[in-house]
């Protein structure tokens, strides 16, 4: 969606969920701030039945002037209300009528079926869409120090204080908003309240742990999420512990925040499977986070009690770990007679020379979807770009003996197109830089569909491994059958025959 689209309508409302958090006041003052600037007169409410209590929030309020109001119900119909960090009909927002409906948001909802929702899962924070939306729009948050404080404390108590982000737009939010410190220090400082502790306390003598797999299990009452973190944390360094689960209910749903301190299991993977078809997950190896939307999760039939939703994990979690086939490179002796042979399409790739960016000896930061990648320009470097964003860097002569240059046009098909960062230059767009290329010989491997969940120990990564999920494929390269990798169903029918 395009925030411009916004700005036919005169009668506006801007909504926020109910019990709001400082990432749907952020998100909806975000709105406020870009219509009216753009000459609206703008509500800024949330419905509900209780009233803003938490004093983080209410500092938030004052020091940054959000006109943010409580409403029961609204005089007249306006033309367009617009959800922010939440979608009409879910249980967590107040059913307001209104004549057109509009949404930012980021949790996955059975909802999202009108042009003018922009619902994106894979965000860490609503504020992160937001300052997409802003800028995308021409409009510098960043011009404007109280929303830009704004929007990075949403970011940051949405993601467990900046350890659970999960998508490139997170990351640029963090390091580009220009907060203002104080007011920030202030707000963190504020956080708990005397009752939360006691449920996070409450909460530590529940604690659940499955001996076989090492993995702890803590129910939180209702209550802020940021709480769940705080739990994890302490949760994960028990001695026995070597992945912990948190999850408390919240409205329209449950929150959870994982951790990990061993590479054999992936707190991200394992937020995505608890998640999976009923919500979202992700973040990094070692911390993350997720959300079940009740709504989807009765849609799918599963049944899970939002007050007590124990079995649920347990039964999942047990599954992450029993479900699973563990393939080693160096000691898996594939059954070549169950895979088949594919030849890979001869597709477009672009590339840039690292020293046509920077001069040699420069450090900087190329941002993708999957990660931030540090790169020092040398002469001898260069950097591929897939054609859904993904980059790796490449020696000048390898890259001279398998690409040759083309005149076809490279784009690129993804949701984030790759940036690079330095402190010099700020952020701009890698391509700018790119050039095209095509590979001269087509490659072939041989590669099996996954009918179960596998992690794959590749030969040029001890640390981590590949996940693969039923539908993805396992592929060997024909001429190196050590050379093993994991690639999406939908990859896979797209760059292989
Ligand atoms: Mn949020």
């Amino acid at each position: 969606m395009k925030l411009s689209e916004l700005l036919k309508y005169d009668s506006i409302v801007i909504q926020c969920h109910n019990y709001p958090d400082a990432d749907t006041i952020a998100s909806g003052y975000g709105l406020y701030c870009y219509l009216t600037f753009h000459g609206k007169k703008p509500r800024l409410i949330y419905g509900g039945n209780k009233k803003i209590s938490k004093s983080n929030l209410l500092i938030m309020i004052e020091k940054l002037g959000i006109p943010i109001e409580y409403a029961e119900k609204l005089d007249k119909k306006p033309e367009l209300l617009i959800t922010a960090d939440c979608v009409h009909g879910e249980s967590n927002t107040a059913d307001f009528e209104a004549e057109n409906y509009a949404a930012v948001d980021h949790h996955a909802s059975v909802y999202a079926k009108s042009p003018m929702y922009d619902i994106r899962p894979s965000y860490g924070s609503c504020s992160s869409v937001i300052a997409v939306l802003l800028n995308e729009a021409g409009y510098d948050f960043n011009a404007n120090e109280k929303l830009a404080t704004a929007l990075y404390y949403g970011l940051y108590t949405d993601t467990d204080e900046m350890k659970e982000l999960s998508h490139p737009a997170d990351r640029d939010l963090r390091d580009f908003a220009k907060y203002n410190k104080a007011v920030f220090s202030l707000l963190i400082n504020s956080n708990l309240s005397l009752s939360e502790l006691r449920i996070a306390g409450d909460a530590l003598n529940r604690i659940n742990c499955n001996n076989a797999h090492h993995c702890a299990f803590v129910r939180a009452e209702e209550c802020d999420p940021n709480i769940l973190g705080f739990i994890s944390d302490l949760v994960i360094k028990v001695d026995s512990v070597k992945a912990s689960v948190v999850c408390c209910k919240v409205s329209g749903g449950i929150k959870f925040s994982i951790r990990s301190c061993v590479k054999e299991i992936n707190a991200s993977e394992l937020a995505e499977f608890i998640a999976e078809n009923i919500g979202s997950g992700g973040g990094h190896c070692d911390k993350a986070g997720g959300f079940i939307n009740m709504r989807l999760a009765s849609e799918k039939y599963m049944k899970i009690d939002a007050d007590e939703p124990t079995e649920y994990f347990n039964k999942r979690i047990s599954e992450y770990f029993e479900c699973v086939d563990i393939i080693d490179v160096n000691s898996y002796a594939p059954d070549l007679s169950v895979m088949k042979i594919y030849t890979k399409k001869m597709v477009t790739l672009g590339f840039v020379k690292s020293t046509d960016i920077f001069p040699a000896g420069t450090s900087f930061v190329v941002r993708t979807l999957e990660a931030d990648f540090n790169v020092e320009a040398d002469d001898n470097i260069y950097i591929m770009i897939d054609d859904e964003g993904n980059i790796y860097p490449i020696e000048k002569e390898k890259f001279s003996r398998t690409y040759s240059l083309s005149d076809k046009i490279f784009k690129i098909d993804g949701e984030y197109s790759p940036s690079i960062i330095s402190t010099s230059h700020g952020q701009r767009e890698l391509l700018t830089y790119a050039k095209s290329c095509i590979p001269n010989t087509s490659s072939s491997i041989y590669a099996v569909r996954l009918d179960r969940r596998v992690k794959l120990y590749t030969l040029w990564d001890k640390e981590n491994y590949m996940s693969g999920k039923p539908g993805d494929y396992l592929a060997i390269r024909t001429d190196d059958l050590k050379d093993m990798y994991i690639i999406s169903g939908r990859r896979f029918s797209k760059i292989y025959e």
